[in-house]
Protein backbone atom coordinates (compact mmCIF):
# COMPACT_ATOMS: atom_id res chain seq x y z
CA UNK A 1 0.00 0.00 0.00
CA UNK A 2 1.01 3.31 -1.02
CA UNK A 3 -1.06 5.85 1.34
CA UNK A 4 0.93 8.73 1.80
CA UNK A 5 -0.49 8.98 5.35
CA UNK A 6 1.45 5.70 6.42
CA UNK A 7 4.66 7.56 5.70
CA UNK A 8 6.12 7.74 9.27
CA UNK A 9 6.89 11.11 10.32
CA UNK A 10 9.35 10.26 12.49
CA UNK A 11 9.51 14.27 13.56
CA UNK A 12 6.22 13.49 15.23
CA UNK A 13 6.96 10.09 16.19
CA UNK A 14 5.06 10.76 19.45
CA UNK A 15 1.61 11.16 17.34
CA UNK A 16 0.93 7.68 17.18
CA UNK A 17 2.68 6.53 19.95
CA UNK A 18 1.08 5.26 23.28
CA UNK A 19 3.29 6.21 26.92
CA UNK A 20 3.54 4.34 29.86
CA UNK A 21 3.90 5.74 33.38
CA UNK A 22 5.65 4.17 36.18
CA UNK A 23 5.94 5.75 39.54
CA UNK A 24 9.40 4.24 40.43
CA UNK A 25 8.69 3.95 44.42
CA UNK A 26 5.34 1.22 43.23
CA UNK A 27 6.62 -0.84 40.17
CA UNK A 28 8.57 -3.31 41.38
CA UNK A 29 11.23 -3.73 43.89
CA UNK A 30 14.63 -5.62 43.04
CA UNK A 31 16.99 -5.74 46.19
CA UNK A 32 14.25 -6.36 49.04
CA UNK A 33 14.24 -3.26 50.54
CA UNK A 34 10.36 -2.85 50.09
CA UNK A 35 10.73 0.29 47.63
CA UNK A 36 10.29 -0.22 43.92
CA UNK A 37 13.51 0.91 42.06
CA UNK A 38 15.24 1.16 38.42
CA UNK A 39 16.82 -2.21 38.18
CA UNK A 40 13.12 -3.38 38.80
CA UNK A 41 11.94 -1.42 35.96
CA UNK A 42 14.61 -3.01 33.71
CA UNK A 43 12.96 -6.60 34.87
CA UNK A 44 9.78 -5.97 33.63
CA UNK A 45 10.76 -4.28 30.24
CA UNK A 46 9.99 -7.15 28.43
CA UNK A 47 6.40 -7.16 30.00
CA UNK A 48 6.16 -3.75 28.39
CA UNK A 49 7.31 -4.53 25.65
CA UNK A 50 4.78 -7.36 25.33
CA UNK A 51 1.91 -4.07 26.01
CA UNK A 52 3.32 -2.35 22.54
CA UNK A 53 3.88 0.82 24.53
CA UNK A 54 6.32 3.65 22.76
CA UNK A 55 7.64 5.38 25.46
CA UNK A 56 7.76 5.34 29.63
CA UNK A 57 7.58 8.33 31.82
CA UNK A 58 9.20 7.98 34.69
CA UNK A 59 8.04 10.14 38.06
CA UNK A 60 11.13 11.48 39.39
CA UNK A 61 13.90 9.83 40.28
CA UNK A 62 16.68 11.94 41.19
CA UNK A 63 18.13 12.73 44.24
CA UNK A 64 15.30 13.38 47.24
CA UNK A 65 14.65 13.75 50.92
CA UNK A 66 11.48 12.43 49.04
CA UNK A 67 8.91 14.57 51.31
CA UNK A 68 6.81 14.71 48.44
CA UNK A 69 8.33 11.20 47.02
CA UNK A 70 10.45 12.45 44.86
CA UNK A 71 8.66 15.66 43.73
CA UNK A 72 11.00 17.55 45.87
CA UNK A 73 14.62 17.63 44.17
CA UNK A 74 17.92 18.48 45.93
CA UNK A 75 20.46 16.87 43.01
CA UNK A 76 18.35 16.88 39.71
CA UNK A 77 21.89 15.36 38.02
CA UNK A 78 21.72 12.04 39.97
CA UNK A 79 19.90 9.42 41.14
CA UNK A 80 18.31 8.71 44.53
CA UNK A 81 20.23 5.43 45.99
CA UNK A 82 16.83 4.48 46.89
CA UNK A 83 15.96 3.80 43.57
CA UNK A 84 19.57 3.14 42.25
CA UNK A 85 22.58 4.66 40.24
CA UNK A 86 23.33 6.91 37.57
CA UNK A 87 24.79 3.66 35.98
CA UNK A 88 21.47 1.78 36.40
CA UNK A 89 19.97 4.66 34.73
CA UNK A 90 21.79 4.66 31.82
CA UNK A 91 21.28 0.66 31.64
CA UNK A 92 17.58 1.52 31.49
CA UNK A 93 17.58 4.00 28.57
CA UNK A 94 19.43 1.66 26.97
CA UNK A 95 17.57 -1.51 27.82
CA UNK A 96 14.33 0.25 26.65
CA UNK A 97 15.90 1.63 23.40
CA UNK A 98 16.83 -2.29 22.02
CA UNK A 99 12.94 -2.57 22.61
CA UNK A 100 12.03 0.22 20.92
CA UNK A 101 10.84 2.28 24.18
CA UNK A 102 11.94 5.68 25.00
CA UNK A 103 12.36 7.13 28.46
CA UNK A 104 10.69 10.25 29.60
CA UNK A 105 11.91 12.12 32.69
CA UNK A 106 9.81 14.25 35.26
CA UNK A 107 11.10 17.57 35.45
CA UNK A 108 10.38 19.10 38.40
CA UNK A 109 11.45 22.96 37.80
CA UNK A 110 8.56 25.28 39.56
CA UNK A 111 10.35 24.24 42.95
CA UNK A 112 13.34 22.63 44.28
CA UNK A 113 14.04 20.55 47.54
CA UNK A 114 15.13 22.58 50.51
CA UNK A 115 18.18 20.37 50.58
CA UNK A 116 19.36 21.19 47.31
CA UNK A 117 22.68 23.11 47.46
CA UNK A 118 21.36 25.92 46.16
CA UNK A 119 18.70 26.38 49.02
CA UNK A 120 21.03 25.55 51.23
CA UNK A 121 23.07 28.59 49.63
CA UNK A 122 20.28 30.72 48.85
CA UNK A 123 19.75 30.38 52.78
CA UNK A 124 23.54 32.04 54.42
CA UNK A 125 22.85 35.41 53.42
CA UNK A 126 20.98 38.44 50.93
CA UNK A 127 23.99 38.72 48.90
CA UNK A 128 24.67 34.58 48.40
CA UNK A 129 24.65 33.97 44.73
CA UNK A 130 22.14 31.65 44.88
CA UNK A 131 19.60 33.90 47.48
CA UNK A 132 17.60 34.90 43.90
CA UNK A 133 17.38 31.66 42.62
CA UNK A 134 14.24 31.41 45.15
CA UNK A 135 11.30 33.81 45.94
CA UNK A 136 11.96 36.32 48.71
CA UNK A 137 9.98 39.12 50.66
CA UNK A 138 11.55 40.31 53.66
CA UNK A 139 9.11 40.91 56.76
CA UNK A 140 8.20 40.17 60.56
CA UNK A 141 7.88 37.10 61.93
CA UNK A 142 4.26 36.04 62.07
CA UNK A 143 3.16 38.41 59.62
CA UNK A 144 3.05 36.66 56.48
CA UNK A 145 3.57 38.83 53.37
CA UNK A 146 0.28 37.85 52.35
CA UNK A 147 -2.46 34.98 53.15
CA UNK A 148 -1.55 32.75 50.43
CA UNK A 149 -2.24 28.98 51.17
CA UNK A 150 0.29 25.79 50.40
CA UNK A 151 -1.10 23.21 48.18
CA UNK A 152 -0.06 21.22 50.77
CA UNK A 153 -1.58 22.79 53.64
CA UNK A 154 -0.82 25.43 55.48
CA UNK A 155 0.78 29.64 54.50
CA UNK A 156 2.67 29.60 51.18
CA UNK A 157 5.31 31.28 52.96
CA UNK A 158 8.13 30.40 55.44
CA UNK A 159 10.12 32.29 57.78
CA UNK A 160 13.53 32.14 58.10
CA UNK A 161 15.10 33.82 61.17
CA UNK A 162 18.34 34.45 60.23
CA UNK A 163 17.66 36.72 57.01
CA UNK A 164 14.48 38.03 58.52
CA UNK A 165 12.66 37.01 55.26
CA UNK A 166 10.25 34.62 54.15
CA UNK A 167 10.57 32.43 51.01
CA UNK A 168 7.47 31.05 48.44
CA UNK A 169 6.85 27.87 48.07
CA UNK A 170 3.62 26.47 46.29
CA UNK A 171 3.96 23.23 47.66
CA UNK A 172 5.34 21.90 51.07
CA UNK A 173 7.61 23.77 53.46
CA UNK A 174 10.48 21.42 51.68
CA UNK A 175 9.25 22.43 48.27
CA UNK A 176 10.59 25.93 47.86
CA UNK A 177 9.60 27.70 44.83
CA UNK A 178 12.62 28.48 42.46
CA UNK A 179 13.01 32.14 40.93
CA UNK A 180 11.98 32.02 36.99
CA UNK A 181 13.66 35.88 36.96
CA UNK A 182 16.40 34.82 37.47
CA UNK A 183 18.33 34.43 33.92
CA UNK A 184 21.17 32.58 35.78
CA UNK A 185 18.65 30.22 37.25
CA UNK A 186 17.19 29.61 33.89
CA UNK A 187 20.63 28.91 32.01
CA UNK A 188 21.65 26.30 34.89
CA UNK A 189 18.45 24.55 34.13
CA UNK A 190 18.70 24.52 30.57
CA UNK A 191 22.25 23.42 31.10
CA UNK A 192 20.84 20.32 33.15
CA UNK A 193 18.18 19.24 30.83
CA UNK A 194 21.23 19.38 27.83
CA UNK A 195 23.41 17.12 30.00
CA UNK A 196 20.20 14.73 30.41
CA UNK A 197 19.34 14.62 26.52
CA UNK A 198 22.88 14.07 25.89
CA UNK A 199 22.43 11.00 28.11
CA UNK A 200 19.77 9.96 25.58
CA UNK A 201 16.35 10.73 27.10
CA UNK A 202 13.61 10.54 24.81
CA UNK A 203 11.31 13.49 26.45
CA UNK A 204 10.56 15.05 28.97
CA UNK A 205 6.95 15.36 31.38
CA UNK A 206 6.98 18.92 33.23
CA UNK A 207 5.40 19.17 36.56
CA UNK A 208 3.35 22.13 37.33
CA UNK A 209 4.40 24.05 34.43
CA UNK A 210 2.20 26.91 34.32
CA UNK A 211 3.32 27.70 37.99
CA UNK A 212 7.05 28.66 36.82
CA UNK A 213 5.84 32.44 36.18
CA UNK A 214 4.09 33.06 39.38
CA UNK A 215 3.72 36.82 40.63
CA UNK A 216 2.68 36.27 44.66
CA UNK A 217 2.58 39.84 45.63
CA UNK A 218 -0.45 39.26 42.84
CA UNK A 219 -1.52 36.39 43.74
CA UNK A 220 -1.12 34.36 40.32
CA UNK A 221 -0.17 31.07 40.65
CA UNK A 222 -0.45 29.69 37.36
CA UNK A 223 -0.39 31.42 34.54
CA UNK A 224 1.44 34.30 35.04
CA UNK A 225 2.31 37.37 33.06
CA UNK A 226 5.73 36.08 31.67
CA UNK A 227 4.73 31.74 31.84
CA UNK A 228 5.20 31.63 27.62
CA UNK A 229 8.18 33.92 26.97
CA UNK A 230 10.24 31.77 29.62
CA UNK A 231 8.91 28.18 28.00
CA UNK A 232 9.65 29.65 24.52
CA UNK A 233 12.95 29.84 25.87
CA UNK A 234 13.37 26.54 27.44
CA UNK A 235 12.04 25.03 24.70
CA UNK A 236 14.62 26.65 22.49
CA UNK A 237 17.71 25.70 23.87
CA UNK A 238 16.73 22.51 24.70
CA UNK A 239 14.06 20.28 23.42
CA UNK A 240 13.87 21.78 20.14
CA UNK A 241 17.41 20.31 19.35
CA UNK A 242 16.58 17.41 19.76
CA UNK A 243 13.48 14.57 18.70
CA UNK A 244 11.92 14.73 21.79
CA UNK A 245 8.03 14.30 23.02
CA UNK A 246 7.49 16.34 25.51
CA UNK A 247 4.52 17.27 28.33
CA UNK A 248 3.61 20.14 30.28
CA UNK A 249 1.34 19.45 33.34
CA UNK A 250 -0.85 22.75 33.52
CA UNK A 251 -4.20 22.69 35.54
CA UNK A 252 -4.84 26.00 34.46
CA UNK A 253 -4.64 25.07 30.25
CA UNK A 254 -7.87 25.75 28.13
CA UNK A 255 -8.06 25.26 24.74
CA UNK A 256 -6.81 28.53 24.06
CA UNK A 257 -4.10 28.21 26.12
CA UNK A 258 -3.32 24.96 24.97
CA UNK A 259 -3.09 26.47 21.36
CA UNK A 260 0.00 28.23 22.48
CA UNK A 261 1.63 24.72 24.41
CA UNK A 262 1.20 22.41 21.96
CA UNK A 263 1.40 24.71 18.76
CA UNK A 264 2.32 22.54 15.78
CA UNK A 265 5.59 24.81 15.00
CA UNK A 266 7.04 23.25 18.10
CA UNK A 267 7.70 26.54 19.85
CA UNK A 268 6.84 25.11 23.36
CA UNK A 269 5.96 21.31 23.94
CA UNK A 270 4.55 18.64 22.23
CA UNK A 271 1.40 18.29 24.82
CA UNK A 272 -0.05 19.61 27.59
CA UNK A 273 -2.16 17.58 30.39
CA UNK A 274 -5.21 19.49 31.19
CA UNK A 275 -7.70 18.82 33.66
CA UNK A 276 -10.81 20.08 33.20
CA UNK A 277 -12.38 16.45 32.88
CA UNK A 278 -10.61 15.41 35.62
CA UNK A 279 -12.57 18.08 37.92
CA UNK A 280 -15.61 17.11 36.78
CA UNK A 281 -16.48 15.54 39.95
CA UNK A 282 -15.83 18.55 42.19
CA UNK A 283 -17.89 20.58 43.70
CA UNK A 284 -17.72 23.80 42.44
CA UNK A 285 -15.67 26.47 44.95
CA UNK A 286 -14.40 23.31 46.82
CA UNK A 287 -11.23 21.53 46.85
CA UNK A 288 -10.78 18.43 45.35
CA UNK A 289 -12.05 16.53 48.66
CA UNK A 290 -15.28 18.18 48.12
CA UNK A 291 -16.58 15.32 45.95
CA UNK A 292 -19.98 15.57 44.08
CA UNK A 293 -21.49 12.84 41.39
CA UNK A 294 -20.03 13.48 38.15
CA UNK A 295 -22.30 15.13 35.26
CA UNK A 296 -21.93 12.33 32.35
CA UNK A 297 -23.08 15.07 29.76
CA UNK A 298 -20.94 17.71 31.33
CA UNK A 299 -17.89 14.61 30.66
CA UNK A 300 -18.70 14.32 27.46
CA UNK A 301 -19.33 17.68 26.08
CA UNK A 302 -15.95 18.41 27.87
CA UNK A 303 -14.03 15.94 26.16
CA UNK A 304 -15.43 16.86 23.34
CA UNK A 305 -14.33 20.31 23.17
CA UNK A 306 -10.73 19.61 24.05
CA UNK A 307 -10.90 17.64 20.41
CA UNK A 308 -12.50 19.72 18.16
CA UNK A 309 -10.68 22.96 19.47
CA UNK A 310 -7.37 21.00 19.24
CA UNK A 311 -7.84 19.42 15.75
CA UNK A 312 -5.60 20.78 13.47
CA UNK A 313 -4.18 23.54 15.81
CA UNK A 314 -2.47 21.88 18.52
CA UNK A 315 -2.27 18.08 20.11
CA UNK A 316 -4.53 16.71 23.23
CA UNK A 317 -2.76 14.28 25.71
CA UNK A 318 -5.61 11.59 27.14
CA UNK A 319 -5.63 10.23 30.22
CA UNK A 320 -7.91 8.69 33.00
CA UNK A 321 -4.83 8.31 35.40
CA UNK A 322 -1.75 9.29 37.03
CA UNK A 323 0.00 8.94 40.37
CA UNK A 324 -2.14 11.74 41.64
CA UNK A 325 -5.44 10.79 40.51
CA UNK A 326 -7.67 7.78 42.00
CA UNK A 327 -8.01 4.69 40.11
CA UNK A 328 -10.52 5.11 36.99
CA UNK A 329 -12.17 1.98 37.53
CA UNK A 330 -13.43 2.80 40.77
CA UNK A 331 -14.06 6.19 39.84
CA UNK A 332 -16.31 6.23 36.94
CA UNK A 333 -16.48 2.93 36.13
CA UNK A 334 -17.63 0.11 38.70
CA UNK A 335 -15.07 -1.95 40.29
CA UNK A 336 -17.02 -4.57 41.54
CA UNK A 337 -19.48 -6.59 39.19
CA UNK A 338 -18.03 -5.02 35.80
CA UNK A 339 -14.39 -4.07 36.78
CA UNK A 340 -13.70 -5.99 33.51
CA UNK A 341 -16.05 -4.74 31.15
CA UNK A 342 -15.96 -0.98 32.55
CA UNK A 343 -12.16 -1.03 32.19
CA UNK A 344 -12.24 -1.86 28.62
CA UNK A 345 -15.64 1.09 28.04
CA UNK A 346 -13.19 3.58 29.67
CA UNK A 347 -9.95 2.46 27.58
CA UNK A 348 -12.08 2.58 24.45
CA UNK A 349 -13.72 6.18 24.60
CA UNK A 350 -9.84 7.32 25.41
CA UNK A 351 -8.01 5.59 23.23
CA UNK A 352 -10.75 6.43 20.08
CA UNK A 353 -10.13 10.07 20.15
CA UNK A 354 -7.09 12.18 18.87
CA UNK A 355 -4.14 12.70 20.80
CA UNK A 356 -1.18 10.54 22.67
CA UNK A 357 -2.72 8.26 25.36
CA UNK A 358 -1.11 7.69 28.63
CA UNK A 359 -1.35 4.63 30.63
CA UNK A 360 -0.83 4.78 34.33
CA UNK A 361 0.62 1.50 35.73
CA UNK A 362 -2.01 -1.10 36.92
CA UNK A 363 -4.42 0.54 34.85
CA UNK A 364 -4.03 -1.59 31.62
CA UNK A 365 -4.92 -4.79 34.37
CA UNK A 366 -7.68 -2.90 36.13
CA UNK A 367 -6.14 -2.03 39.34
CA UNK A 368 -8.51 -0.49 41.86
CA UNK A 369 -8.71 2.18 44.67
CA UNK A 370 -8.22 1.30 48.13
CA UNK A 371 -9.62 2.08 51.95
CA UNK A 372 -7.12 1.76 54.51
CA UNK A 373 -6.96 2.91 57.78
CA UNK A 374 -5.46 6.18 58.02
CA UNK A 375 -2.43 5.36 59.88
CA UNK A 376 -1.69 3.40 56.43
CA UNK A 377 -1.72 6.24 54.12
CA UNK A 378 1.86 7.44 53.19
CA UNK A 379 0.99 10.64 50.63
CA UNK A 380 1.79 14.13 52.34
CA UNK A 381 -1.39 15.61 50.56
CA UNK A 382 -3.39 13.53 51.84
CA UNK A 383 -1.57 13.24 55.77
CA UNK A 384 -2.23 16.99 56.01
CA UNK A 385 -5.46 17.40 54.60
CA UNK A 386 -6.62 14.91 57.50
CA UNK A 387 -5.13 16.88 60.12
CA UNK A 388 -6.43 20.00 58.82
CA UNK A 389 -9.83 18.73 58.59
CA UNK A 390 -10.45 17.09 61.45
CA UNK A 391 -8.96 20.13 63.59
CA UNK A 392 -11.56 22.23 61.50
CA UNK A 393 -14.10 19.77 62.96
CA UNK A 394 -15.18 17.33 59.54
CA UNK A 395 -16.28 13.54 60.86
CA UNK A 396 -13.71 11.34 60.90
CA UNK A 397 -16.07 9.25 58.52
CA UNK A 398 -16.37 12.15 56.04
CA UNK A 399 -12.99 12.89 55.74
CA UNK A 400 -12.23 8.67 54.87
CA UNK A 401 -15.16 9.39 52.51
CA UNK A 402 -12.96 11.63 50.54
CA UNK A 403 -9.74 9.78 51.17
CA UNK A 404 -11.14 6.17 49.65
CA UNK A 405 -12.70 8.79 46.42
CA UNK A 406 -9.62 10.67 45.88
CA UNK A 407 -6.43 10.32 47.92
CA UNK A 408 -3.26 10.14 45.48
CA UNK A 409 -2.50 6.99 47.04
CA UNK A 410 -4.93 5.20 45.54
CA UNK A 411 -2.65 5.15 42.45
CA UNK A 412 0.40 4.29 44.34
CA UNK A 413 -0.38 1.03 45.73
CA UNK A 414 2.16 -1.91 44.75
CA UNK A 415 1.93 -3.24 41.14
CA UNK A 416 0.44 -6.68 41.41
CA UNK A 417 2.21 -8.61 39.65
CA UNK A 418 1.03 -12.11 41.28
CA UNK A 419 -1.00 -13.36 43.73
CA UNK A 420 1.56 -14.08 46.45
CA UNK A 421 2.16 -12.46 49.26
CA UNK A 422 3.88 -9.14 48.54
CA UNK A 423 1.88 -9.27 45.05
CA UNK A 424 5.54 -9.94 43.32
CA UNK A 425 6.28 -6.55 44.07
CA UNK A 426 8.80 -7.21 46.52
CA UNK A 427 10.11 -9.79 48.80
CA UNK A 428 9.98 -7.88 51.92
CA UNK A 429 6.33 -5.81 53.42
CA UNK A 430 6.32 -2.96 51.21
CA UNK A 431 6.49 1.18 52.32
CA UNK A 432 3.13 1.05 51.42
CA UNK A 433 0.20 -1.78 51.86
CA UNK A 434 -0.75 -3.85 48.86
CA UNK A 435 -4.02 -3.77 47.71
CA UNK A 436 -6.42 -7.06 49.58
CA UNK A 437 -7.47 -7.76 46.14
CA UNK A 438 -3.89 -9.22 44.35
CA UNK A 439 -5.14 -11.96 44.88
CA UNK A 440 -7.51 -12.16 41.89
CA UNK A 441 -6.16 -9.28 39.98
CA UNK A 442 -2.38 -9.25 38.90
CA UNK A 443 -0.47 -9.00 36.04
CA UNK A 444 0.17 -13.14 36.03
CA UNK A 445 -3.67 -13.98 36.07
CA UNK A 446 -4.14 -11.30 33.48
CA UNK A 447 -1.67 -12.78 30.75
CA UNK A 448 -3.05 -16.31 30.97
CA UNK A 449 -6.50 -14.73 30.16
CA UNK A 450 -6.68 -13.58 26.50
CA UNK A 451 -9.88 -11.34 27.32
CA UNK A 452 -8.41 -9.92 29.79
CA UNK A 453 -7.93 -6.12 30.16
CA UNK A 454 -4.48 -5.93 29.24
CA UNK A 455 -4.93 -7.64 25.95
CA UNK A 456 -7.21 -5.27 25.46
CA UNK A 457 -4.94 -2.24 25.71
CA UNK A 458 -2.55 -4.30 23.83
CA UNK A 459 -5.33 -4.53 21.01
CA UNK A 460 -5.96 -0.71 21.50
CA UNK A 461 -2.75 0.30 21.11
CA UNK A 462 -1.89 -2.08 17.79
CA UNK A 463 -5.10 -0.40 16.72
CA UNK A 464 -3.64 3.15 16.90
CA UNK A 465 -0.45 1.98 14.90
CA UNK A 466 -2.68 0.37 12.08
CA UNK A 467 -5.62 2.71 11.67
CA UNK A 468 -4.79 6.59 10.46
CA UNK A 469 -7.95 7.40 11.16
CA UNK A 470 -7.43 6.98 14.69
CA UNK A 471 -3.93 9.40 14.45
CA UNK A 472 -5.43 11.83 12.23
CA UNK A 473 -9.62 11.73 11.79
CA UNK A 474 -11.34 14.80 12.92
CA UNK A 475 -13.68 14.18 15.88
CA UNK A 476 -17.50 13.98 15.68
CA UNK A 477 -19.58 13.33 18.78
CA UNK A 478 -22.75 11.99 18.59
CA UNK A 479 -25.91 11.15 20.61
CA UNK A 480 -25.21 14.94 22.77
CA UNK A 481 -27.74 15.11 25.00
CA UNK A 482 -27.63 10.65 25.51
CA UNK A 483 -27.63 10.17 29.47
CA UNK A 484 -25.97 7.04 29.03
CA UNK A 485 -24.26 6.90 25.79
CA UNK A 486 -20.78 8.32 25.15
CA UNK A 487 -20.67 7.74 21.16
CA UNK A 488 -18.09 9.57 18.39
CA UNK A 489 -17.36 9.63 14.85
CA UNK A 490 -13.94 10.04 13.74
CA UNK A 491 -13.59 10.90 9.79
CA UNK A 492 -10.21 10.85 7.20
CA UNK A 493 -10.12 10.83 3.98
CA UNK A 494 -13.69 9.37 3.53
CA UNK A 495 -13.00 6.61 5.77
CA UNK A 496 -15.35 6.62 9.04
CA UNK A 497 -14.55 4.70 12.18
CA UNK A 498 -17.49 4.99 15.44
CA UNK A 499 -16.49 5.02 18.85
CA UNK A 500 -20.33 3.86 20.90
CA UNK A 501 -19.95 2.79 24.72
CA UNK A 502 -22.79 2.36 27.38
CA UNK A 503 -21.05 4.31 30.43
CA UNK A 504 -23.19 2.34 32.36
CA UNK A 505 -24.55 -0.41 34.65
CA UNK A 506 -28.03 -1.16 32.76
CA UNK A 507 -28.31 -2.23 29.64
CA UNK A 508 -29.74 0.31 27.09
CA UNK A 509 -31.74 -0.09 23.92
CA UNK A 510 -29.93 1.37 21.36
CA UNK A 511 -29.17 0.19 17.39
CA UNK A 512 -26.68 1.67 15.41
CA UNK A 513 -28.49 0.94 11.97
CA UNK A 514 -31.72 3.24 13.43
CA UNK A 515 -28.54 5.72 13.88
CA UNK A 516 -27.89 5.89 10.47
CA UNK A 517 -24.81 3.77 10.30
CA UNK A 518 -23.32 0.19 9.27
CA UNK A 519 -21.03 -1.30 10.49
CA UNK A 520 -18.27 -2.42 7.91
CA UNK A 521 -15.94 -4.17 10.57
CA UNK A 522 -15.68 -4.27 14.58
CA UNK A 523 -12.13 -3.06 15.43
CA UNK A 524 -12.54 -4.03 18.83
CA UNK A 525 -15.34 -5.15 21.39
CA UNK A 526 -15.59 -5.49 25.30
CA UNK A 527 -18.22 -8.14 24.23
CA UNK A 528 -17.51 -11.36 22.41
CA UNK A 529 -20.77 -10.43 20.21
CA UNK A 530 -23.46 -8.04 19.58
CA UNK A 531 -26.87 -8.11 21.38
CA UNK A 532 -29.13 -6.51 18.62
CA UNK A 533 -31.01 -3.89 19.55
CA UNK A 534 -29.12 -3.48 23.40
CA UNK A 535 -25.97 -2.04 24.61
CA UNK A 536 -25.65 -4.17 27.49
CA UNK A 537 -24.03 -3.02 30.88
CA UNK A 538 -20.56 -1.05 29.93
CA UNK A 539 -20.35 -2.39 26.48
CA UNK A 540 -18.15 -0.73 24.00
CA UNK A 541 -16.61 -0.90 20.69
CA UNK A 542 -14.81 0.88 18.19
CA UNK A 543 -15.68 -0.02 14.22
CA UNK A 544 -14.98 0.89 10.61
CA UNK A 545 -18.17 2.06 8.75
CA UNK A 546 -19.08 1.27 5.87
O1 LIG B 1 1.07 17.90 40.87
C1 LIG B 1 0.50 19.15 40.71
C2 LIG B 1 -0.53 19.51 41.63
O2 LIG B 1 -1.03 20.62 41.58
C3 LIG B 1 -0.95 18.52 42.64
O3 LIG B 1 -0.74 19.00 43.92
C4 LIG B 1 -2.35 18.24 42.43
O4 LIG B 1 -3.09 19.39 42.62
C5 LIG B 1 -2.79 17.24 43.39
O5 LIG B 1 -1.91 16.18 43.40
C6 LIG B 1 -4.11 16.72 42.96
O6 LIG B 1 -4.43 15.78 43.88
C7 LIG B 1 2.41 17.75 40.58
C8 LIG B 1 2.81 16.30 40.76
O7 LIG B 1 2.13 15.52 39.82
C9 LIG B 1 2.54 15.91 42.17
O8 LIG B 1 2.78 14.54 42.40
C10 LIG B 1 3.42 16.76 43.06
O9 LIG B 1 3.12 16.50 44.40
C11 LIG B 1 3.23 18.24 42.78
O10 LIG B 1 3.22 18.55 41.40
C12 LIG B 1 4.37 19.03 43.37
O11 LIG B 1 5.55 18.77 42.66
CA1 LIG C 1 14.39 -1.44 46.07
Amino acid sequence: MNNEKNVVDTSNWWKNSVVYQIYPRSFQDSNGDGIGDLQGIIKRLDYLQDLGIDAIWLSPVCKSPQDDNGYDISDYQDIDPMFGSLNDMEELIQEAKKRGIRILLDLVLNHSSDEHTWFIEAKKSKDNPYHDYYVWRDGVEGIYPNDMKACFGGPAWEWVPELGQYYFHQFSVKQPDLNWENPKLRREIYDMILWWMDKGVGGFRLDVIDQIAKEPDLKITNNGPRLHEYIKELSKETFQTGNLITVGEAWGANTELAHLYSAPDGSEFSMVFQFEHINLDQQPGGEKWDIKELDFIQLKQILSKWQVELHGKGWNSLFWNNHDLPRIVSRWGNDEQYREESAKMLATILHGMQGTPYIYQGEEIGMTNVKYQIEEYKDIETVNMYKERIEKGYKPEDVMRSIYAKGRDNARTPIQWDSSQYAGFSTVKPWIKVNDNCKEINVENALENKDSIFYYYKKLIQLRKENPVLVHGDYQLLLETNPDIFAYCRNLDGQRMVVVANFHDKEIPFSLKEEGFEVKEYLIHNYREEKAGYLRPYEAYMAILN
